[in-house]
């Protein structure tokens, strides 16, 4: 009932590091590591703990890092500070990206800016925080590698739009891309699974040249607001239906993407979920699977407009915990925290085979507060998230998204 025993015989390890928890992108930017805070704050509160190995993760190294990405851009990471960031950005200033059309934002280096207002903005304790969740990852990779886990889990790491030498969407190092890297030294082919909101097109591009990669993306697609005469297109624009991978070589049909408009409901998500995903496990044959978890996709969300409630989101990670093969488990985006923090807890208990009360622990939970009152959830772990927004879903939609994956997994056989 409270998840201290184990009952499946699934090994689950949980990795972490709570120096994480400190750092500040900026005071109204919507990315707030202390998310993570609340997050732990359930996950002990139901004792949760009890069930999984828990690991103290250490920073990656420079070293680490550097095989996916730039040595220049890492070098870059690991100097600059708001302090430093003029001196280092006369050094870079042929790395430095032009700035988006209509953004006020001044870009520096490798898309980081010393402004507040930026998706990327370079803060006090930056460094810290980028290799302490990378490093998450890379451990939890190791426990999965090294047979002391069947499923390991990093709800710090997740963030997929960093690229080879850019940072983009909250996002510096890719600590997806490194994690699958080191998979492919001990299995054949590894699939990435991700049911952010958002296209993850950094680890898509990343492996949009192997067959050994299969990249699998749920996301919303398409103009932001219909209604209003600004035409801009929901981040990052890329991810439609019809790419699927560098044409021009052996990678060509190993990316998916489902590109989803806004207010999707819980049924029609899982519709699209089981459909693809579940083919794809068929084709594919993944000996390893990596999990995006970013709950960015539930209803509420300060940045997202989807319609999911917490058991929707969970079942996905439930759907693809029965195909048995070594599994990941990363978080991602999330901006509402207390609803991140139910997501990410349900998920946990989810991992290790664990049934969970209603009733939040709130006599345990050090900052009850967030989840309390009508607005906030009313201290329940399964709050109602749906209605936010209008849902432009067709049953017709689907079934093209459906259709299309289908015809391009045909193309796939191992
Ligand atoms: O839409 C964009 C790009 C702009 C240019 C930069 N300005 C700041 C925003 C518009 C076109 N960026 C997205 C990035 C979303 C990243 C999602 C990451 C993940 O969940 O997939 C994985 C972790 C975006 N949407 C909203 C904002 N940026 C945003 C950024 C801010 C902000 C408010 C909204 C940055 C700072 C501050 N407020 C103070
Ligand atoms: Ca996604
Ligand atoms: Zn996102």
């Amino acid at each position: 009932e409270n998840g201290i025993e184990r009952p499946q015989g699934y090994n689950v390890s949980y990795h972490y590091n709570r120096r994480v928890e400190n750092m500040h992108f900026g005071r109204t930017h919507p990315m707030k590591p202390w998310r993570l805070t609340l997050t732990k704050h359930l996950v002990m509160g139901y004792g949760l703990q009890f069930a999984m190995d828990n690991y103290d993760a250490l920073p990656a190294t420079k070293e680490t890092v550097a095989a996916f990405h730039d040595e220049d851009y890492v070098d870059f990471l690991s100097k600059v500070s708001p302090q430093t960031f003029q001196e280092l950005s006369l050094i870079y200033e042929d790395r430095t990206p032009q700035s988006y059309p209509g953004d006020m934002v001044k870009l520096g280096p490798f898309n980081l800016s010393p402004s507040p207002g930026a998706d990327c903005p370079v803060f006090d304790g930056m460094q810290e925080y980028l290799f302490l969740y990378t490093g998450a990852t890379m451990e939890a990779v190791s426990a999965l590698t090294n047979h002391q886990s069947d499923i390991a889990i990093n709800w710090s790491g997740g963030l997929h739009h960093a690229h080879k030498s850019e940072a983009s969407g909250f996002c510096y190092i890719n600590d997806i891309v490194l994690g699958i890297l080191e998979l492919l030294r001990c299995h054949q082919r590894v699939l990435y699974i991700d049911i952010d909101v958002h296209h993850g097109d950094g680890v898509e591009e990343a492996f949009a040249s192997s067959d050994r990669v299969m990249t699998l993306s749920f996301h919303r697609y398409g103009i932001i607001d219909e209604d209003s005469k600004e035409k801009h297109l929901f981040f990052p624009g890329t991810g439609a239906l019809n790419s699927n991978g560098n044409e021009n070589s052996i990678g060509n049909h190993f990316a998916l993407n489902v590109p989803i408009p806004k207010g999707i409901d819980d049924e029609q998500f899982l519709y699209l979920f089981e459909m693809i995903t579940g083919r794809t496990l068929e084709h594919f044959r993944p000996q390893a699977i990596v999990l995006q978890c970013g709950a960015d996709s539930l209803g509420g969300d300060r940045l997202g407009q989807f319609n999911l409630n917490i058991r929707a989101h969970g079942e996905c990670l439930a759907f693809v915990k029965k195909a048995g093969v070594p599994l990941l488990i990363l978080g991602g985006g999330g901006y509402t925290a207390r609803n991140v923090a139910r997501a990410w807890t349900h998920e946990t208990a989810l991992a290790v085979g664990a049934t969970l009360n209603e009733e939040l622990p709130m006599h345990i939970v050090p900052r009850p507060q967030a989840f309390m009152g009508k607005d906030h959830g009313d201290g329940k772990l399964y709050p109602e998230l749906a209605g936010f927004h209008k849902n432009n879903v067709t049953q017709k939609e689907l079934d093209l998204l459906v259709e299309h994956c289908h015809e391009e997994l045909r193309y796939i056989q191992h």
